[in-house]
């Protein structure tokens, strides 16, 4: 319970995970174009499905760009005062990309009051922890999809993994290992951390309780089930609607919080939810 109370504390403001998400704003900022896996049910045309909206492909920026489009935005009479979060979504997956890490370091050190935040896929995310909590990181997304590699190898196409390319269920062993770990490290780092995961029907409905148990027990502050956008290899496979996904989040409440005000943004979005 203390823990709880700490990190309701700690996410004052910050519009996705606690209060004031009608008066407090983030800026993505879009530096990372690569990804290391591929998901069923992305395009790779598009932004990360994994947390943005369907078919929008956002305008990629360097970190010396990110850097003054951070200083434009907290110049802004309009915009500054209600800012109080960066992050970074995409395109691709953030910890693929050294831009990241570059450009947390530079915006950090001329604006350190705003909480940065990341949404990865979570291959790289044990080797990424330590660099991560060095640059400050506040509050953490990663999107797990499965807790049984059978299913996981249903959802992943591949991974690149130290330079080599993984299909199937070693694909997803590997993936499922890493997106766990990291979670597990990054709780006990006191980082405060959002599973996504991508309601699938027909695929992972009967594992949302079991990834929501898993969380739970390792300290995760809130889950984020979103609904499947049927594409890709997906394009098949029809989208929850309203009231399923309703019924799902509702099931899982018992279990871990659950976030229902997702807008899915964009990599590049700018301003209140
Ligand atoms: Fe961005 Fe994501 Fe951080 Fe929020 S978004 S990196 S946690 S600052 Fe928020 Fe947008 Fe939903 Fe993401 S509404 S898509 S949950
Ligand atoms: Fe696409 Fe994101 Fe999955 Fe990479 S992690 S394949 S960008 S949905």
């Amino acid at each position: 319970m203390a823990k709880i109370c700490e990190q309701m504390e700690k996410v004052q403001g910050h519009p996705c995970f606690g209060g004031g998400q009608h008066k407090t704003g983030r800026m993505h900022l879009a530096v990372a174009p690569v990804c290391n896996i591929k998901c069923g049910y992305c395009t790779r045309k598009h932004d990360c499905a994994n947390e943005s909206r369907p078919g929008v492909t956002s305008r990629l920026m360097n970190p010396q760009e990110a850097l003054d489009k951070v200083r434009e935005v907290m110049a802004s009479p309009l915009l500054g005062p209600t800012m109080r979060v960066v992050g970074i979504a995409g395109p691709g997956d953030p910890l693929a990309n050294h831009a990241t890490f570059e450009t947390f370091r530079l915006v950090g050190k001329e604006f350190p009051d705003l909480m940065k935040c990341l949404s990865t896929n979570g291959l790289l995310l044990p080797e990424s922890l330590d660099l991560l909590v060095s640059l400050g990181l506040h509050s953490l997304t990663v999107t797990i999809n499965a807790v049984q590699v059978a299913t996981a190898s249903r959802i992943y196409r591949h991974i690149t993994y130290n330079g080599i390319r993984y299909t199937g269920e070693a694909a997803a062993e590997i993936l499922l290992a890493s997106q766990y770990e990291g979670v597990q490290r990054a709780c006990k780092l006191g980082m405060v951390v959002k599973v996504n995961t991508v309601l699938i029907p027909g695929v992972n409905d009967a594992e949302i309780p079991l990834i929501a148990e898993r969380i739970k027990g390792m300290g995760v502050f809130v889950m984020n089930v979103m609904p499947l956008i049927p594409q890709a290899e997906m394009a098949h496979v029809p989208a929850p609607s309203d009231a399923y996904l309703s019924q799902v989040r509702d099931a899982n409440e018992r279990i871990i919080g659950q976030m229902r005000h997702c807008k899915q943004c964009r990599a590049d979005a700018i301003g209140l939810l």
